[in-house]
């Protein structure tokens, strides 16, 4: 009996580790979007960087070429909720900026849709994101950013552009949307840099 009431406690301190400061956990999928769904094909769909030093561009077919790896993470949205250990499936960042000349540090990702959002390239790099087109082993839902979205875990949720289109990057950084409606340019839940 104390076995299982250890394990219990222990599991629940286990989760509390991992919840940012002010955040609460949910074991729904809430779906949080600016504007409606857009409709993108993936006959359509391309994924384009572009730098000082050029363009570069992916069709779905030599996107799914790539790389592709599986991250088991937990996610926090700045209306505080938060998930955890959610599994995507997608293509590193590394991968897609080892074909990028880049002198830049700062990344503006661009949206189907219009939706825009500001990272700097550090929190792009080494492992931190990637662009995702499968969750829980299915095809990315429309309504959660199908068929691909930014997935940039360590930061608020709304950094994790859905329906992502590309990235441009620049020299300085600029404020996207939710950014020039007060969302923090940044975005750390552990730091709780919700607005500024
Ligand atoms: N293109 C686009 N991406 C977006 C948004 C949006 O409105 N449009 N909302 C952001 C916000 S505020 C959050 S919390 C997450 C929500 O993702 P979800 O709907 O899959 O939960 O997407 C982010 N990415
Ligand atoms: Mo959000």
């Amino acid at each position: 009996m104390s076995f299982i009431t250890r394990g219990f406690t222990g599991r629940r301190r286990d989760q509390d580790d991992r919840l940012p400061p002010g955040q609460t956990l949910v074991h729904d999928f809430p779906v949080l979007s600016a504007g409606p769904t857009p409709q993108v094909f993936t006959e359509d769909w391309e994924f384009t960087i572009r730098s000082a030093a050029g363009v570069r561009r992916w069709s779905w077919d030599e996107f799914q070429q790539l790389e592709v790896e599986d991250v088991v993470v937990d996610i926090h949205c700045v209306t505080h909720w938060s998930k955890l250990g959610t599994r995507w499936r997608g293509v590193s960042i590394d991968t897609l900026l080892a074909d990028v000349e880049a002198s830049e540090e700062f990344a503006m990702a661009h949206s189907y849709g219009g939706y825009t959002t500001n990272v700097p390239l550090e929190d792009l790099r080494d492992g931190k994101a990637w662009v995702v087109f499968e969750f829980e082993g299915e095809p990315l839902d429309p309504e959660h950013g199908g068929p691909a979205r930014l997935l940039v875990p360590h930061l608020y949720f709304w950094k994790s552009a859905k329906w992502i289109r590309g990235l441009d990057l620049l020299s300085d950084d600029e404020p996207g949307f939710w950014e020039q409606n007060g969302y923090h340019l940044h975005g750390d839940p552990w730091k709780e840099e919700r607005y500024w």
